[in-house]
C-alpha cells in the first residue's frame, strides 16, 4: 500500500493546479464567438472574494469564467470582441474572434503582503501568463466596453445563474452592473452556448478528470480497509478527504456522504456523525476535485466485512442494473427524458424485474433518483437536457435502492467516458463486485 501511494505521489504532484495549455482556453473563446454567431460582444465577470465567502473557504472561480479563461484569481473580467467587416475595432470576415481582453485588479502592494505576490495588468509577463494578448486594469473595463459597443450594441453574458454552483446573487449583480454600464445594449444569454460546449470534454479536461477519479479511487480503497464496527462515519470521511487531498486534489467535489445503517437510505446525509454497527451497510459517496475538475464515486460496504444474504441480494440487483446501463451507454443513448429506452428506464426496469421488498412488491419504487449526470468543473456539470450522449461526455452511472424499513441503502456510482463506440469505465480499478469488495476489506 505504501509503495502504491509512493508511486501515485510521483504521478500526481501534490498541490499543483494544472491549467494545461493556455491555447485551449483561447480555442474555447473562439468557439463561443462562433457559436453565438459573432453578432455581439461576450462579457463575463469572475467571482470576487466576497462571492465565495473567501474569509471562510478557499477561493474558487466562477466556472463559466474559468472555462473560458483558466484565470483563477478574484476580481477579473473578460471582454471578447468579434471581427467585423467594418474596420473598427478588428477588421475581418464576421463571426470570428477579433480581440480578447482580460481585466485584472492593479497591484495593491499593501494587500500583497497578505495574499502574496499577484500578477498586475502592467507586468510585462501578463500576456504570457494569462494567454490573453491584451491584459488591462479592471479600472479600464468601462472605457474598453464603451469603445467595443460602438461596433456591437449586443452583449452575450450570463443571464441565468449557475444553480449547481450554489450561486445566489452573483449573476444578478453582474447583470445589473452591465446594464448600468451599457444601458442601450441588448443583453443575450451566453449560457446555452457554454452548456453545449462544456458538455463535451477536451482531451486536457479528460486528463484532469482521470486524475480526480484516480485519487478518489485511492480514497475509496483506503475506506474499504478502515470500515469496521465501532468506527465513526466522520472518521472514514476524514480518511477519504486526507487520501485524495494528499494525492493533489484541492477539495471534495461535494460534501462527503458516509451513511451507515438507516442513514444509508438518506440521499444527502452529510452529518456523518453515527457510529457504524456490526450488521449494517455503509454508503460512501465521497470524491475529490483535481485542478478544478470534479469526480463522483460511491461504494456500499458491509460494516462487518461480509454482506448478509439479504444485503448481497439487494446489492446484486443494483449491480445488475448498473451493468445493464453500462452496456447501453454509447453515443446516441439518452440519460433521461421522453421515450422508453432511456438509461434511467433501463435501470428501473432491471430493478423492477429483480427482487422484492418485505411485502412482495417490486423494488423500482426504492430507486428514487436519476441514473446519472454530467461531471466536469462542477460535479453536476451543465448539459443540454434530454441531449443524446456524445463521444467526450463524462457522466456518472449510479443506480440505487433505498429501503428505510430494512435500514438498507445501496448505491454504486461510477464514472464513464463516452467513446465513439461505447463507454470507458473510468473507475474500472475500484471493486464493484461484492466478492471483490469483501476481499478488499479482508486485506485490512
Ligand atoms: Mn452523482
Amino acid at each position: 500500500m505504501v509503495a502504491a501511494l509512493a508511486l501515485l505521489c510521483r504521478a500526481l504532484p501534490a498541490g499543483a493546479w494544472d491549467r494545461g495549455s493556455l491555447a485551449d482556453y483561447h480555442h474555447r473563446r473562439a468557439q463561443v464567438i462562433e457559436k453565438t454567431g459573432g453578432d455581439g460582444l461576450v462579457v463575463l465577470f469572475g467571482y470576487g472574494e466576497q462571492d465565495v465567502a473567501a474569509s471562510v473557504t478557499t477561493f474558487h472561480q466562477n466556472e463559466a469564467f474559468y472555462y473560458l479563461t483558466g484565470w483563477n484569481e478574484p476580481g477579473a473580467m473578460m471582454l471578447l470582441v468579434p471581427t467585423s467587416p467594418k474596420t473598427s475595432p478588428v477588421a475581418g470576415p464576421p463571426g470570428k474572434l477579433g480581440k480578447e481582453m482580460l481585466f485584472i485588479p492593479p497591484h495593491d502592494l499593501r494587500q500583497e503582503k497578505w495574499t502574496g505576490p499577484k500578477l498586475g495588468p502592467d507586468d510585462p509577463d501578463a500576456p504570457a501568463r494569462t494567454g490573453f494578448e491584451l491584459v488591462r486594469s479592471t479600472a479600464q473595463f468601462e472605457k474598453e466596453l464603451r469603445e467595443a459597443l460602438k461596433a456591437f450594441p449586443k452583449i452575450y453574458t450570463e443571464l441565468t445563474p449557475q444553480p449547481e454552483s450554489g450561486e445566489d446573487c452573483f449573476q444578478k449583480d453582474a447583470t445589473a452592473q452591465l446594464r448600468k454600464l451599457a444601458p442601450q445594449a441588448e443583453l443575450a444569454d451566453v449560457r446555452p452556448v457554454l452548456t453545449a460546449l462544456r458538455a463535451v470534454k477536451s482531451p486536457s479536461e479528460i486528463a484532469l478528470i482521470r486524475k480526480a477519479v484516480d485519487a478518489s479511487i485511492e480514497a475509496q480503497l483506503a475506506a474499504m480497509k478502515a470500515v469496521h464496527p465501532g468506527v465513526w462515519e466522520y472518521q472514514v470521511a476524514a480518511l477519504m478527504k486526507y487520501t485524495f487531498e494528499r494525492l493533489g486534489c484541492e477539495w471534495p467535489s461535494y460534501p462527503p456522504i458516509v451513511g451507515s445503517g438507516f442513514y444509508s437510505t438518506v440521499l444527502h446525509y452529510d452529518a456523518n456523525d453515527h457510529q457504524m454497527q456490526d450488521g449494517d451497510v455503509v454508503v460512501m459517496d465521497v470524491a475529490g476535485s483535481y485542478s478544478g475538475y470534479a469526480s463522483d464515486l460511491t461504494r456500499t460496504l458491509p460494516v462487518s466485512g461480509h454482506f448478509s444474504p439479504r444485503q448481497r441480494e439487494i446489492y446484486e440487483v443494483v449491480l445488475g442494473a448498473q451493468n445493464a446501463v453500462l452496456a447501453a451507454a454509447k453515443p446516441g443513448a439518452i440519460i433521461s427524458g421522453k421515450g422508453s429506452n432511456t438509461l434511467v428506464n433501463i435501470a428501473r426496469d432491471y430493478i423492477n424485474a429483480h427482487g422484492k421488498d418485505l411485502h412482495g412488491q417490486p423494488l423500482g419504487q426504492y430507486f428514487i433518483h436519476g441514473i446519472g449526470h454530467s461531471v466536469g468543473l462542477n460535479v453536476h456539470d451543465p448539459m443540454p437536457s434530454g441531449a443524446p450522449l456524445e463521444p467526450g461526455m463524462v457522466v456518472t452511472v449510479e443506480p440505487g435502492i433505498y429501503i428505510p424499513e430494512e435500514k438498507l441503502g445501496v448505491r454504486i456510482e461510477d464514472m464513464i467516458l463516452i467513446t465513439p463506440d461505447g463507454a470507458e469505465l473510468l473507475s474500472q480499478r475500484l471493486p464493484r463486485d461484492p466478492d471483490a469488495i469483501e476481499d478488499a476489506m479482508r486485506s485490512r
